[in-house]
């Protein structure tokens, strides 16, 4: 079989807006490249479809048989702006065609200062700021708390139930679920203490406020706030299930760092660039974070994260303390100004923002009248649904599994999370036609209908 080569416009490849499969899912060629992968890829590498891509755009991805499949995952929340976005793929094919790499740290170039002042620009408060570059949001995470510590000169740093925040050694004792992430993987760094956060569905809507004050009398009795450096959180705890913190949770923390001496660090790289339907989530409380860390949806899916902050914090470090060979590459860093100009320019708060509408709709109603729908949650294009057992309302991580398979083999990619690994994520881009994404949420409304009727329990 032949597979007909997308259309390569200015930028990027001009694909059919339409969700087409022309083999089962996964087709012969993704099959065969499976095999491949078994005895070529770490085994610990795994992937949530056994299906390979070729090229994707707009709202889909089009994998190696020529099926057309609607992109509900932005590839973890990535491609917010659109995957191969015109621009970025201009702006990147430019700046490779002059160089590729000098080193931020040997041979600085006007890349990285521009991105740093997009970021100071953007990211919430009016203070002066300073930004730094690095590769992935492990990475951004890491340097957060080398900063954090490095301002106050004190040594704990507190990460909360639900949090995930990389697979680094730093960032595996931050990030709270074991399986599969740090199982097997320690002993882990000391001085990290974790608190309970806001989770609305499941503490028995405690008000934000008292769940902030259970969260500091816990880091008050067990840690001191003497010896604490910085909390660090998700606006909205994206791994661990969309986990939206009740109204006050995030004001009253972050209020209570800075009576405190204690640096509040934000991890936005999920939640960051219009996903939530402002540039940044902790804008939905007003919530000015000391430090902020960035990274996905920051470069259109060029490899880039960074750490911005209020420039006192910032600049507490030693010259020479921060760096690496490739943070703020400049290929990367061009891709990053093309698609901060789109999140700017091109509409796509207000986009998040009618995606999530139309998701919260959708699953709000089926809600009304399945009870396996625990909780619809989440802002913007950031939305997902809790399952679980009606009977108990414990969280059922099988059905959400069981929908998942189906809407994949109907060629909808839609991902998992949930520290219970019970909710279903929708991520699309920012950028999907909204026939699309409708006909994505369809498929999985009846893959959830379906999973019901033959479902042995
Ligand atoms: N902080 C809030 O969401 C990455 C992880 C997928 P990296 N989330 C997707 C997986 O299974 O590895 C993430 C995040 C938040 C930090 C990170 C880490 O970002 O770019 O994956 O290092």
């Amino acid at each position: 079989m032949t597979i007909a080569e997308p259309t390569l416009t200015a930028g990027g490849p001009a694909l059919p807006q339409e969700r087409r499969l022309v083999t089962d899912i996964p087709g012969p060629r993704s099959v065969a490249l499976m095999e491949r992968k078994h005895g070529a890829v770490a085994g610990g590498v795994s992937t949530t479809m056994p299906v390979y891509a070729r090229a994707a755009g707009g709202g889909v991805v089009v994998d190696v048989d020529g099926n057309s499949l609607i992109d509900l995952g932005s590839g973890i929340a990535v491609t917010g702006v659109g995957n191969a976005h015109p621009r970025v793929v201009e702006a990147v094919a430019a700046q490779a065609a002059l160089s590729t790499h000098t080193c931020f740290m040997v041979t600085p170039y006007e890349g990285y200062i521009t991105v740093a002042e997009a970021l100071n620009r953007l990211t919430p408060g009016d203070h002066a700021k300073r930004s730094a570059l690095f590769n992935s949001g492990a990475e951004a995470v890491e340097n957060a708390v080398k900063i954090a510590r490095a301002h106050t000169g004190k040594p704990a740093v507190v990460a909360f139930d639900h949090a995930y925040h990389g697979r680094t050694n730093l960032t595996m004792a931050l990030t709270a679920k074991s399986m599969p992430y740090k199982r097997g993987f320690g002993p882990f760094v000391s001085e990290v203490y974790r608190a309970p956060v806001s989770y609305p569905f499941r503490d028995g809507g405690m008000t934000g406020t008292d769940a902030a004050r259970a969260a500091i009398s816990r880091i008050e009795t067990q840690i001191g706030a003497d010896q604490l450096a910085a909390v660090i959180i998700e606006p909205i705890l994206g791994e661990g299930g969309f986990i939206v913190p009740a109204e006050g949770f995030l004001p009253t923390l972050a209020a209570w760092a800075r009576d405190n001496g204690v640096v509040f660090i934000a991890d936005e790289v999920q939640t960051g660039f219009a996903r939530t339907g402002r540039m940044f989530a902790c804008e939905h409380e007003g919530v000015v974070p000391d430090l902020i860390t960035t990274a996905k949806g920051i470069a259109g899916g060029m490899p880039l994260a960074a750490v911005t902050g209020r420039a006192e914090i910032m600049d507490a470090v030693h010259a020479g303390g921060l760096g690496g060979t490739y943070g703020g590459n400049p290929v990367a860093c061009a891709a990053a100004l093309a698609a901060i100009d789109a999140f700017e320019n091109d509409g796509l708060c207000e986009a998040a923002e009618r995606i999530g509408e139309i998701v919260t709709r959708r699953f709000g109603e089926l809600a009304a009248s399945d009870p396996r729908i625990g909780d619809v949650r989440g802002r913007g294009a950031m939305i997902a649904v809790e399952f679980v057992r009606p009977e108990t309302g414990e969280p059922d991580a099988e059905l959400a599994r069981r929908v998942a398979a189906a809407a994949h083999t109907q060629g909808v990619i839609v991902l998992t999370c949930g520290t219970y690994g019970n909710v279903i994520r929708f991520l699309p881009p920012l950028s999907i036609p909204l026939e699309l994404l409708v006909e994505g949420l369809d498929i999985v409304a009846t893959a959830l209908r379906d999973v019901h009727t033959d479902s042995a329990r």
